[in-house]
């Protein structure tokens, strides 16, 4: 949903940031305390009024860069009257508080030369790590209850679940401090190039704070829009949110357990086969055209009797089980790994439309799994 990764190959949208560069900004630390001793206290009243100094010119500045009076905005308002009913001067009201984010335009703006090649293991290793499969075991035993609803409710199986709220946001813990009005305000009338996507997230905001009886300056995430534990964008929240505790509310900030089932919901509703394979590694003939394979696009489209032809099977040797898609997952200097990707793997990209972030997600979900298989054995054997 963060669509927070750049695989050209593999991608049928363009998306919104760059996978090499980390979508989550810390606030900055607190201050450091300084010894009352008088030099110390001196330096403290000059360091201050000199910081004082620089927030008030901060927020001279970011006043000025206000949205009230911005030309698109007063478009964006008059729209947002004409097809929805808001009040113009109320709407005009909320815009005067989103402010201009400088460090916005900054993280969603690709580098202007290409850096390092892009790397599958450096990927995979931000996500495969003990942090995520220790958080994930712990998540998944806190939420046993409700990931076993979600998995019998939508057909998704529970690991998945976990897994892509562990990528997402590391379990809630690393989901975004950017105020998101601001950011969507920013993105919709200060970066043309993606103007026609962030304007319907903001109309999307909008709605969905008068639905939830919410200001909509109250949302926080990520740069680019997205909420919560699952960083859902704005329009998916509204589309696929699911309130999964019955409380009457959707919350992605403090609930985990409306994050489970619109993460399930959100894969059942883009098609999820329940039981079917996600993904298996391939073995590929040295007289396979795997250049072409691969151009077939991330969609499922290659019978396994062409990939057989072509001499592509899975690593036993067997054919494909059903209609895959060539994965290949690069690092410079390694072999490159092949991997067959089935309508499930699919169905994971269009969370987040690269290969890189499918892969790491179904590898995660893969290591919760044996990891509470090997749980549940040692129970047993206790
Ligand atoms: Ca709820």
């Amino acid at each position: 949903m963060t669509l927070h990764t750049h695989d050209p190959k593999h991608e049928t949208h363009h998306s919104v940031a760059d996978a090499t560069r980390p979508h989550i900004i810390r606030s900055p630390a607190s201050p450091t305390r300084i010894t009352p001793q008088p030099w110390r206290r001196l330096r403290t009243a000059l360091l201050g009024a000199l910081g004082a100094g620089v927030l008030s010119m901060g927020v001279c500045t970011n006043a000025q860069a206000s949205y009230a009076d911005h030309h698109e905005a007063q478009r964006f308002i008059e729209d947002m009257r004409a097809r929805h009913d808001f009040d113009t001067a109320e709407l005009q009201n909320t815009l005067a508080r989103a402010q201009r984010e400088p460090r916005v335009i900054r993280l969603i703006t690709p580098p202007a030369r290409k850096g390092a090649p892009r790397s599958w293991q450096g990927y995979r290793s931000r996500f495969l790590d003990r942090t995520r499969i220790e958080g994930g075991t712990r998540f998944w035993r806190e939420h046993e209850a409700e990931l076993a609803r979600a998995e019998q409710q939508f057909g998704v199986p529970a690991e998945v679940i976990v897994a892509i709220i562990g990528v997402e946001t590391l379990y809630g813990r690393n989901t975004g401090n950017f105020e998101t009005l601001s950011a969507l305000a920013t993105l919709a009338f200060d970066y043309p190039p993606r103007a026609e996507l962030f304007r319907r997230e903001l109309e999307s905001l909008l709605l969905l704070a008068r639905e939830q009886g919410r200001d909509p300056a109250s949302y926080s995430g990520s740069y680019a829009g997205a909420l919560g534990y699952p960083q859902f964008l704005p329009s998916s929240v509204r589309a696929y949110a699911v309130d999964f505790d019955a409380n009457g509310r959707i919350d992605f900030e403090s609930n985990p357990v409306d994050a489970i089932g619109s993460v399930a919901n959100y894969l059942h509703a883009h098609g999820w086969q329940p039981g079917a394979p996600v993904a298996e590694r391939a073995r590929i003939a040295p007289q396979a055209d795997v250049a072409t394979l691969v151009a077939a696009g991330i969609e499922p489209a290659l019978a396994p009797e062409t990939l057989t032809r072509q001499g592509v099977s899975a690593l036993d040797g067997d054919a494909p089980a059903a209609l895959a898609t060539l994965v290949d997952l690069e690092t410079p200097g390694e072999e490159t790994e092949f991997w067959l990707g089935y309508r499930n793997f699919y169905v994971i990209t269009r969370y987040n439309r690269s290969s890189f972030y499918a892969m790491s997600v179904f590898e995660l979900a893969e290591a919760l799994r044996l990891r509470r298989l090997v749980e549940a054995i040692r129970a047993e054997r206790r």
